[in-house]
């Protein structure tokens, strides 16, 4: 067997803009590796049948290029020099990794590995590693200089023996079609349909203004390129909203990367002092959508449905577990990224710190959405809610487990107190 390259996918389960993959095969055969991890695994069987489905569908691409996949199963400082002993491999090719664990793993592998770990920047439209922190998403916006367009998918993929099987896992939930030509097939619909109406639906509590994308984002089925360069071709107002809300994917990647301590602490640490309220039965109304607030039960009932919830519905339970019920953050956090298909720890931590008055970007910690008035304004024919709590018949709360308006108060006066203090 000639000597190798291995082209290691972790968030990158596509052949398309995929600048590891194009280098290494300028340099001679290749086989493609993903390394079924148990620290990525351990979550919900929703979470790791998404992954896998996505994982074989790469390997259905390779195939169809006469390519081939290998899936190792463990730890991928085992795992990596494994294989590249096996090939005889000359060096392994990667997508640089921005968060925590990807960057332990990494440098893990490395010390494990005879031959070089390549890792080329992943297609951000900003990069995150910028060397200046920023904790406000608009400075941080204008790095934007905008986009290349993306690297085509290798036509053809040298012939090599295939090893490993994908285990099969029962989702629970209707998945998406999986894969890169269901993701772009997606894109396609949404630019063209979804694209100009953006900016005035994308708000919809029932998040059909959106292009519901990010399952995809969230496993690099799709880069943001692939995704930003035609919007921005097209071009007009709702490109322009679209391409902000890519930039705000990148600024998670971002805030993690300079602050990897926002996974235990608020990005203003001052409101950790808040007094978190730690009565179970309280957290399961919020997980379960059993508060008596209609809105917030409609949206916790469709996340446990379909494992996908508008932007507007996730900032309405957010805010509502974090400033109404002062509920532990980190731990409603992280159960609610356990639910969702495209839960991202960046992104999940942005939006809940955000959300939440925390600290990220300017929002202001006074910022209380009235859980009414979203309901009316964002739902006006009471659609959605009537698809996912269909026993209110309005916005009203029926035996709410805290009354809004007192909550509303009582948080506003803690949090002056400590930002005053
Ligand atoms: P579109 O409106 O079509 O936007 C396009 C893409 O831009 C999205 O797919 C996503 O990748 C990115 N994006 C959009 N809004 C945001 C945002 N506010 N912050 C960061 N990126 C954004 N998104 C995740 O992908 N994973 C998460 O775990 C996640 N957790 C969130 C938690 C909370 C509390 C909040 C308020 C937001 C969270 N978001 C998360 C962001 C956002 O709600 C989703 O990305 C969006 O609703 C997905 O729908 P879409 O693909 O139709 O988005
Ligand atoms: N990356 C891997 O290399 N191996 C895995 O088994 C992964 N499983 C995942 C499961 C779920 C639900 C998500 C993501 C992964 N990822 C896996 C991608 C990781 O996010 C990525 O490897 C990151 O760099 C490390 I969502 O955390």
């Amino acid at each position: 067997m000639p000597p190798m390259f291995l082209v290691w996918h972790r968030a990158d389960l596509r052949l398309g803009d995929h600048p590891a993959l194009l280098k290494a095969l300028r340099q001679g055969p290749l086989v493609g590796l993903v390394v079924l991890d148990p620290n990525n695994l351990r979550t919900t069987p929703r979470r790791r049948a998404w992954f896998l489905e996505n994982v074989r569908a790469l390997r259905e691409a390779y195939r169809k290029r006469g390519g081939a996949l290998w899936v190792l199963e463990g730890l991928p400082w085992e795992k990596v020099p494994e294989a590249a002993r096996a090939l005889r491999a000359r060096g392994v090719y990667a997508l640089k990794a921005y968060t925590p664990y990807g960057r332990h793993r990494d440098e893990r592998v490395q010390e494990a590995l005879p031959v070089p770990l390549h890792l080329l920047p992943a297609p951000h439209l900003i990069p995150p590693d910028l060397p200046r922190a920023y904790r406000v998403y608009t400075p941080f916006s204008r790095n934007f200089q905008g986009v290349d367009p993306p690297l085509p998918p290798p036509e053809s993929l040298p012939p090599a023996p295939e090893e490993g099987e994908i285990p099969r896992e029962e989702a629970g939930i209707p998945l998406p079609p999986p894969g890169e030509e269901a993701a772009l097939e997606r894109l396609r619909r949404f630019l063209q349909e979804g694209l100009g109406p953006y900016a005035a639906r994308r708000d919809r509590l029932d998040g059909q203004g959106g292009s519901r994308l990010s399952p995809y984002f969230t496993l690099g089925v799709l880069s943001p390129r692939q995704a930003a360069w035609p919007a921005l071709q097209a071009g007009g107002e709702g490109a322009r909203k679209w391409v902000a809300e890519l930039l705000w994917r990148d600024f998670s990647y971002h805030l993690l990367y300079h602050f990897p301590w926002l996974r235990e602490k608020p990005l203003d640490p001052r409101l950790e002092a808040l007094p978190w309220n730690e009565d179970e039965e309280l957290f399961q109304a919020w997980l379960l959508g059993k508060t008596g607030v209609p809105l917030v039960d409609a949206a916790m009932r469709e996340l446990w449905a379909t494992g996908f919830l508008s932007n507007r519905a996730r900032m309405c339970v957010a805010q509502f577990a974090v400033k109404y019920l002062l509920l532990p953050w980190r731990k409603a956090e992280a159960h609610f990224k356990e639910l969702l298909l495209d839960g991202d720890t960046p992104q999940n931590l942005q939006g809940w710190q955000w959300a939440g008055g925390l600290g990220v970007d300017a929002a202001p910690y006074f910022r209380v959405f009235n859980l009414v008035e979203q309901g009316k304004r964002h739902d006006p024919q009471g659609e959605w809610l009537a698809r996912w709590a269909p026993e209110y018949p309005s916005y009203t709360p029926l035996n709410p487990v805290v009354d809004l308006e007192r909550a509303r108060r009582r948080y506003l006066a803690l949090v002056q107190g400590l930002l005053r203090g």
